[in-house]
């Protein structure tokens, strides 16, 4: 794992086991790092888990390489043309510093295992974790001194410290005492967004100017009233914005705060020295490719290496970077416009018991409906995030015509999706809510014209393609779990999925409670969804497979694709791809491919979708199949919006082809066939046996 030198075949190999278990959380400062990592490496080898991890390494040496190579080709004259380009934009993003909020990020101290010590004081004191010998959800202060920490097995955890005390988990008592924590966090700010059961933001710029008290007092005060409230402890930043404020309230964990003012020069000061990795949406795999390419450890560098942030990136991840180099984040106030989405998740010890999954289900869409209840949001947009026993995550989305709310109804739908994902073994399963209803930049206002209306008007819109693909989405911390779904001809209509990429970078192994990357698809609707799922028979649902189309595209299209955005970032552009694909379609002499061409021609050094930057590996085959196929519906959207004067007929053999298409179409699995033989986590760690 990350193999040194020093460490391949060496003395020490746990040294180079770098495992989410051994970064630190608070309280773990002082821990004997290199015990943890020889003794999570001695109980993990040559189980699932480690090669998992495994796999996890190697896609970072390899996503390092990538962006080394691509480093090495940018020319002095590419330099100054990126450096212009970030200095432009670090200009543009200096602008919109706001200086005039004041936020407040509350967290609670070792929240579930607080809760159990508060109702059994016997337990204080002495290194406790809730959870089981599978797995942990927390672990008290006491516990992390041995580096005992959430999301561990509890077989691991035990091994580090003997002493350990495991305390079942009990949801009803942590949902009893975040109602009351939120009582308190209402009284400095009724429109405080609770971000987990756990966590809440809260604008304290009025409560500070109307009592005339500083932003730290208010911030001891909320303290204190949350402990007279609760009992439990809590730690607080202080920050301009969010981004800030929550990096800040881990700095005097437990029970601490820090304040960093409202001043520029501060704030410059403060990100100064911030390891990028305390930036909430900069996971493990980001943190290596910006350290091991570029040189990146803390914000301030982000700036310093602007230019090769330029060069490398796409827009949204060049944005976030600079933003966080500037020590800018959001500062909105008002919530649904602050929020793109809301979720609730949870971990839990793997099991199958498909009675066991939709009562978690159920529980978490009772927690989210609540929230969402609490903020008065109504969202479109239901995203299902599994997690399986062999640490693979996943997530399933659909798109609803109408915006719900009610638990039943987010039930109701997340529970078809999972329908069509079981059997499996699961260890978490989270819910999320987005697109919600006054969301302006909705997917119900950036809907694509689909393959439908190309069939049935022959207009497309190339704007709103245009706006629905990614020009590239270099850092993907999550590129092994992607699935996707799309171009689904339903009942004889098209239905358009949208492949969402998100800008968030978070690292999926470094906290369960993340519901960061991901590449979403959406249908347009629940009901629809469910007819997906069914088995595709004569008289079922049919799906057209868009590669079906591709003979008869190439034969047609006489090699004009439309080229749009000319931005070139790397050839990550969707304009160069397209010009890229076309080339390489033109090299074929308008003949047809073969299916290991067109495979290889899509998919860039064999896993790199050319078209949007989509990574996913050569074993996805269904997967890929799909899509591809939805770039290829595109194009014929596209080519037939150009050249629908000069191809009359185009629909009409369309039409055939797509008949064909149904024909031959075959049944489709719902779930990767390893999927079926998930390992319970105890197994999992095959180790772990020797050690109970
Ligand atoms: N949690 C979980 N799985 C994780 C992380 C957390 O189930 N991987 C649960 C248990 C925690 C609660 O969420 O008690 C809050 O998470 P925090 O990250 O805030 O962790 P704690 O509150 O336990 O500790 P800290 O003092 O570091 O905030
Ligand atoms: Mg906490």
């Amino acid at each position: 794992m990350g193999e040194t030198s020093e460490s391949v075949g060496g003395a020490r190999p746990w040294q180079s086991y770098h495992t989410v278990y051994t970064n630190a959380k608070a309280g773990m400062d002082g821990v004997d790092k290199e015990k943890v990592q020889r003794v999570i490496y001695e109980m993990s080898k040559g189980s699932k888990y480690f090669e998992n991890e495994e796999r996890r390494e190697a896609f970072i040496r390899q996503k390092v390489e990538i962006m080394r190579t691509r480093c090495a080709m940018i020319t002095a004259m590419d330099m100054s043309h990126y450096q212009m380009v970030a200095d432009k934009r670090i200009l543009e993003l200096e602008t919109t510093r706001d200086l005039s909020k004041i936020w407040l990020h509350v967290d609670m101290d070792a929240f579930y295992a607080a809760a159990e010590t508060l109702e059994n004081p016997s337990l204080k004191g002495k290194p406790m974790a809730v959870g089981s010998i599978s797995m942990i959800s927390t672990a008290n202060y006491e516990a992390r001194k041995f580096g005992v920490r959430a999301a561990m097995p509890g077989f691991i955890a035990r091994k580090l410290c003997p002493e350990l005390i495991f305390v079942p988990i009990d949801f009803k008592k942590y949902t009893y005492y975040s109602a009351l924590t939120r009582k308190v966090f209402w009284i400095y700010d009724p429109n405080f967004m609770a971000t987990s059961l756990d966590e809440a933001y809260l604008d304290i710029t009025e409560v500070c100017k109307e009592r005339g008290i500083s932003s730290g007092e208010t911030a001891e005060e909320l303290r204190r009233r949350v402990y007279e409230e609760t009992g439990l402890t809590c730690s607080a930043g202080v920050a301009p914005n969010h981004l800030l404020a929550k990096v800040c309230s881990d700095i005097n964990k437990p029970n601490g705060q820090f304040v960093l003012p409202n001043d520029q020069m501060a704030v410059m000061a403060f990100i100064s020295s911030l390891p990028i990795r305390k930036i909430g949406g900069i996971g493990k795999v980001t943190e290596h490719i910006l350290r091991d390419v570029l040189g990146i450890h803390t914000c301030e560098e982000m700036l310093q290496k602007s230019a090769f942030l330029c060069a490398l990136f796409s827009h949204s991840s060049i944005d976030f970077f600079l933003s966080v180099g500037l020590g800018l984040g959001k500062t909105c106030s008002s919530q649904s416009k602050l929020r793109k989405s809301i979720s609730n998740e949870r971990t839990f010890s793997a099991t199958n018991n498909e009675q066991l999954l939709y009562q978690k289900l159920a529980d978490i869409a009772k927690m989210l409906s609540n929230d969402m209840e609490k903020e008065g949001l109504h969202g479109r947009t239901l995203t299902l995030k599994l997690k399986t026993a062999s640490f693979e995550v996943r997530t399933r989305a659909v798109s609803l015509q109408k915006c719900i709310c009610s638990s039943q109804d987010i039930l109701s739908h997340a529970s078809k999706l999972l329908e069509a994902e079981l059997p499996l073994t699961l260890r978490l399963i989270g819910l999320r809510m987005s697109q919600f209803n006054d969301d302006k930049c909705g997917l119900a206002d950036r809907m694509q014209k689909t393959l439908m209306n190309f069939v049935t008007s022959g207009v497309s819109s190339e704007k709103a393609m245009g706006d629905n693909i990614s020009i590239g989405s270099d850092v993907d911390d999550n590129h092994h779990i992607f699935y996707t779904k799309t171009g689904l001809l339903i009942d004889g209509q098209i239905h358009h999925l949208d492949i969402k990429h998100s800008n968030d970078l978070g690292d999926p192994s470094n906290s369960n409670r993340s519901f960061d990357t991901e590449h979403s698809i959406f249908c347009n609707n629940a009901c629809e969804m469910e007819k997906i799922r069914e088995p595709l028979s004569n008289k079922s649902p049919t799906k057209v497979a868009a590669s079906n189309l591709i003979g008869y595209v190439l034969q047609s299209q006489e090699s004009e694709m439309v080229e749009s955005q000319s931005v070139s970032l790397f050839g990550q552009s969707k304009g160069n791809n397209m010009k890229g694909w076309k080339e390489r379609v033109s090299l074929t002499d308008k003949t047809i491919l073969s299916s290991s061409q067109q495979e290889q021609s899509f998919w860039v050094d064999g896993y790199k979708c050319s078209l949007c930057g989509v990574e996913l590996p050569p074993s996805f085959v269904e997967e890929r199949q799909e899509h591809s196929d939805y770039h290829f519906a595109e194009m014929i959207q596209k080519m037939e919006s150009d050249h629908n004067s000069r191809y009359p007929s185009l629909k009409q053999r369309f039409i055939c082809k797509t008949q064909i298409a149904k024909e031959n179409r075959h049944k489709k699995q719902k779930s990767s066939p390893k999927d079926g033989k998930q390992l319970p986590i105890d197994l999992y760690f095959v180790k772990s046996s020797q050690n109970f």
